[in-house]
């Protein structure tokens, strides 16, 4: 079997905000003999609460261009932001059923020198982790078990919905992000509205900032109760709202109670393989992860 290789789409988030996110994917694709290639030129994604709520045709045509370029590479797409994820894989879905709306958008495409195929397909690393890599092998990989580590575990939003493109079961009742918390010996708890929005997105953050802080609390509030030592997600943006929205929840009430470490998939599973917290970019988040890395007594 020839190796197995993704395009690994980045977005705005990752880059810019969270590189270790790059970093922990990177290390644990690799370390499963998963070659990661770069997307140059990839632009935004463009997101799609944002950009597909206004104007359908030019999201449309932003996202093929970028789905050009994995089809040059010819490589599936993976990515660590459910937004991404989203604008993508929708308009990936959308271009191979609908040939008038392909037609259209390759006629504007072919003034950049591109065309769209249709030939690769958008994977979340979940889905690459969970079905191709299996939970066996992350298992046996796992060096540093996460043992009692209690884990809020948040989908988000556009992981689940609309469930006939993502196919991830049930969109009520998941359990692939369950599943691989477990494979590292950490142990998910269940917690109240647990498929509620982190509260970001959809412009939500940028337009209604204090909304958006209402959700973040109330799901933090809601982990907390249960014990949770830490929120993971598989969505970047989630991430980046748990992080800096625990800071800002914590300058609005002015106390510190809001501190619960914030833990991106990968790199949940990548301290699980014993990559260094530092690699991982794991100090880097505005909000304190000591209180999670004490528990394994890494560091
Ligand atoms: S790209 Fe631009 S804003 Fe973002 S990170 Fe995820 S969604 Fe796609
Ligand atoms: S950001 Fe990521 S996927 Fe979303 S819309 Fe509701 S939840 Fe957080
Ligand atoms: C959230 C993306 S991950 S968006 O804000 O809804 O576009």
């Amino acid at each position: 079997m020839s190796k197995s290789r993704y395009a690994y789409f980045l977005g705005c988030l990752t880059p810019n905000r969270y590189p270790g996110i790059e970093a922990a994917t990177k290390d644990v694709l690799n370390a499963f003999d998963i070659e990661v290639l770069e997307m140059n030129a990839a632009s935004c994604c463009p997101a799609p609460g944002v950009f597909g709520s206004f104007d359908l045709f030019t999201w449309a045509v932003i996202a093929a261009r970028n789905l050009t370029i994995a089809e040059e590479l010819d490589a599936n797409i993976t990515v660590t932001c459910n937004g991404c994820y989203g604008s993508l894989q929708e308009a990936n879905h959308m271009l191979k059923k609908n040939k008038e709306l392909r037609e259209q958008v390759n006629e504007v495409l072919a003034k950049v020198g591109r065309q769209y195929k249709g030939t690769v397909e958008v994977v979340h690393v979940v889905e690459i982790l969970r079905n191709e890599v299996g939970l066996e092998r992350i298992s046996d990989a796992t060096i540093q078990p996460l043992t009692g580590v209690k884990v809020g575990i948040h989908y988000g939003c556009h992981f689940l919905k609309p469930s006939d493109v993502r196919q991830q079961g049930s969109p009520e009742t998941p359990v692939i992000m369950e599943e691989l918390v477990s494979a590292v010996d950490a142990e998910p708890v269940e917690y109240k509205e647990k498929l509620m929005c982190c509260g970001a997105g959809g412009g939500v953050r940028a337009a209604k900032i204090d909304i958006a802080l209402d959700f973040t609390r109330e799901k933090i509030d809601n982990m907390l109760a249960v014990g949770a030592d830490c929120v993971t997600s598989p969505c970047a943006f989630c991430h980046f709202q748990f992080d800096a929205g625990q800071q800002e929840i914590n300058a609005k009430l002015n106390n510190g109670h809001y501190n619960l470490p914030v833990i991106f998939i990968t790199q949940l599973i990548g301290l699980g393989l014993g990559i260094s917290p530092v690699r991982m970019g794991l100090y880097d988040n505005k909000t304190q992860v000591q209180t999670l890395l004490d528990k394994i007594r890494v560091g």
